[in-house]
């Protein structure tokens, strides 16, 4: 990473001073900009492979900037979601994925059409794999969402815990026998071994052409989503068992002044202990998701943030269809009858 631990600013201007230039990033580029861009390449890469893998993780350091939140629970990842990395001779837009499983609930199977569709139409498609597991049942299930006609690279992942390297020839040759992976790269995202490799080998991969955003654009997601992520990330830390899966986070409100922000969320879960448990003893662990999220969410927003949280029981929205078409996951935001 180029800078310290709990950057959120690139080259130290706000994230959110990024995403506002998304309109300008939309634009075509001028016939100087595509003249002046014979060797640079262009592309769209997604990261895609079973929970946990690392896919959000490899992400934000392939970026520099912690545009995905991470956790050590398995279903992390919700929607898919940009970074872009732009570099002189090249820009790559990433596009980190839910983890490929079989989706038990409604909510599940809506993640899984995701990933599909954020599989179509890529320039090339990182899959990864955690090198510290056999390959099993499920990752042959998950290497099956690869479209025959992908051009994919197997991107082994957590060589950090990986002590005898001996294991990761076989690991590569039993997965290109599910598919052919036009190459393997085993990396580290905690210390960055095999990065610079991976970088180089995606560049070799894309088509030439023009950036198609500002040097200073880092994603595609919305504050308020930025903001419900920040949130969510808190919880999966703080609880465990059901309580992160039955979490859902709706941003109520948002209203920016030039120098605060004030924020209302309402945090979804399914039944009744889960929200005894998310609010804890006299209101302790409310109180603790609420201030960890509001420093977090301050250093996004570049402002002073009033974060107000409240906890909703809504049963069984996993499987509840209106629940789920009234929700928009990528502004967090809600319909009256959620
Ligand atoms: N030791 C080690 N741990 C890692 C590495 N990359 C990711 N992890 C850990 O693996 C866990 C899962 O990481 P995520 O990046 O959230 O995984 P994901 O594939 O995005 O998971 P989903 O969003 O649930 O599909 C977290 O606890 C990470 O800290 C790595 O290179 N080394
Ligand atoms: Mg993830």
């Amino acid at each position: 990473m180029k800078q310290s631990k709990n950057s959120l600013h690139k080259n130290r201007r706000p994230i959110a001073e990024a995403a506002r230039k998304q309109s300008v990033a939309d634009r075509p580029a001028t016939q100087d900009e595509s003249a002046a861009a014979t060797s640079h390449r262009t592309g769209f890469v997604s990261i895609a492979g079973r929970p946990n893998a690392g896919k959000s993780t490899l992400l934000n350091a392939l970026v520099g900037e912690k545009v995905a939140i991470t956790a050590h629970q398995a279903q992390t990842t919700r929607t898919s979601l940009q970074g872009v990395l732009t570099l002189r001779d090249f820009q790559i837009i990433f596009i980190d994925t839910p983890g490929i499983h079989k989706s038990d609930t409604l909510f599940n199977k809506r993640m899984m059409d995701t990933v599909r569709g954020a599989l179509q139409d890529r320039d090339l498609v990182l899959y990864l794999a955690d090198a510290t597991k056999p390959v099993r049942e499920e990752d042959e299930h998950a290497v099956s969402a690869l479209g025959k006609d992908t051009k994919a690279l197997l991107v082994l992942t957590k060589i950090d815990r990986v002590d005898d390297k001996r294991v990761l020839l076989p690991l590569i040759q039993r997965y290109t026998e599910l598919f052919p992976f036009a190459d393997a790269v085993p990396i580290s995202a905690r210390n960055g071994d095999g990065l610079e490799k991976l970088r180089s080998i995606i560049g070799s991969y894309l088509p030439e052409g023009p950036a198609l955003f500002p040097a200073d654009y880092l994603t595609d997601q919305p504050m308020r989503f930025l903001a419900g992520e920040i949130i969510r990330e808190r919880i999966l830390r703080a609880t465990r068992d059901e309580v992160p899966h039955a979490t859902a986070i709706l941003i109520d409100s948002w209203e920016e002044t030039p120098r605060l922000t004030k924020i209302a969320a309402t945090i979804h879960v399914e039944r009744d202990g889960q929200k005894a448990i998310l609010i804890g003893n006299q209101g302790a662990m409310l109180k603790k998701i609420g201030s960890e999220s509001r420093i977090e969410i301050e250093r996004l927003v570049g402002t002073k943030v009033f974060l107000s949280l409240f906890v909703k029981v809504k049963e069984n929205w996993r499987e509840d269809p209106t629940f789920l078409n009234a929700v928009d996951w990528r502004s967090m935001v809600g319909s009256e009858n959620t």
